[in-house]
């Protein structure tokens, strides 16, 4: 994905965000998008036409034309396809997804079983398996990953502090690939070393306690490793604290922060939270006003050093790997090496939309950036 495209992209969506009207498909509203978006897709030198053409477009849009009309056309001028598909991954379902949840009871049943272990903690039974996949990371722009159940980030596996986790895992995919989880576990569920690797068509099955809780994540630990991770092998692990004391939580959210380089330089060429760039900010997050939303924040993100996540507005409560029931900060930032990972409680004070993004500028403009949408 060429940056300025990118750039140009953002200056967009930043732009049609809050205009909702009838459409406008006449040519004269096409021209005025086609050269907001060719003044505005310059990231080094600012146009002053890029403002001069997006004042008028924006009185237009307001009069005549709804925001996904605005979006597309001007997506469209900028030769970026207008849309996510419609099958495959939908990042507003991942944000609540855990456990395969997001699934009909059948179709869960193939993935996930719970089974009573008699002292109030349950054996947590999953199937997972490793699948090389095509997935879409901008609008019409396919990355060939390779995915644990056929999406990146992965189905996110949640329990509560003492219970049993059994994976049954096999790798359908055409390399050797592990599943390394941060939490306690024994030696030989490392999913590690040499002899961990789980070879193509060979299966392994993981076993170990729920502990401690926080948030956590798991990823391949297959070699080498930056390569199996940046290729999509990670996913979330939440471990619910058996006696919570924090507040109660009214809304919440899996983030994974991640990247993708689609050349094979070594630097990644489009950012995202939850894989696809851009999409919550064509789709934004719909909240509450005051309601807390926690999110569950995880960087994952190979290649560059740092990732970060900013949220306007409002500032947030963080839980530093989860695993304490004080909080350790509150701030509107924070700031992750790969790895690393948060829970934020956050109340938006006042309706409206609110940009999140990581505040590295270049990965915001390069597809890490959404909305949350506040609703009354
Ligand atoms: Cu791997």
């Amino acid at each position: 994905m060429n940056k300025a495209i990118m750039a140009g992209l953002l200056v967009i969506l930043l732009f049609v965000a809050g205009c909702a009207s009838p459409q406008d498909t006449s040519p004269e509203f096409k021209d005025l998008s086609k050269a907001a978006a060719e003044y505005c897709a310059n990231q080094i030198d600012t146009d002053q036409r890029c403002a001069t053409y997006f004042k008028e477009l924006h009185g237009k849009a307001m009069k005549n034309s709804s925001i996904e009309h605005a979006q597309r056309i001007a997506q469209h001028s900028m030769g970026v396809a207008g849309s996510y598909s419609d099958e495959g991954f939908n990042p507003t379902e991942y944000l609540t997804a855990w456990n395969f949840n997001n699934l009909p009871p059948e179709e869960r049943a193939e993935f996930y079983k719970e089974t009573p272990l008699g002292n109030s903690s349950l054996l947590r039974e999953y199937w997972i398996f490793a699948e090389d996949k095509d997935i879409e990371i901008a609008p019409g722009v396919m990355f060939p990953a390779w995915t644990y159940n056929g999406q990146v980030p992965a189905p996110t596996i949640r329990a509560t502090e003492g219970d049993k986790i059994r994976i049954h895992f096999t790798n359908r995919g055409g390399k050797p690939h592990t599943m390394h989880f941060h939490g306690f576990h024994p030696a030989n569920m490392d999913g590690s070393l040499t002899e961990d690797f789980v070879y193509p068509g060979q299966s392994f099955t993981y076993e170990f306690d729920a502990d401690p809780y926080g948030i956590h994540l798991f990823h391949c630990h297959s070699m080498p490793l930056k390569q199996h991770i940046a290729k999509g092998l990670y996913g979330a692990y939440i471990v619910d604290p058996k006696n919570d004391t924090r507040p109660h939580a009214d809304r919440e959210l899996v983030m994974v922060m991640n990247g993708f380089d689609t050349d094979l330089d070594g630097e990644n060429d489009v950012y995202a939270v939850n894989t696809q760039a851009f999409y919550y900010a064509m789709n934004p997050i719909k909240v509450e006003k005051n309601e807390l939303v926690r999110i569950y924040l995880v960087n994952i993100l190979e290649f560059d050093l740092m990732n970060s996540l900013h949220i306007h507005a409002t500032f947030f409560d963080e839980y530093s790997t989860g695993t304490k029931m004080e909080p350790n900060a509150y701030t509107d930032i924070v700031s992750f090496v790969q790895g690393e990972r948060s829970i934020l409680d956050v109340r938006f004070r006042y309706p409206g939309t609110y940009m999140f993004h990581a505040h590295q500028t270049e990965f915001s403009e390069l597809g890490w950036m959404g909305f949350f949408e506040v609703e009354e």
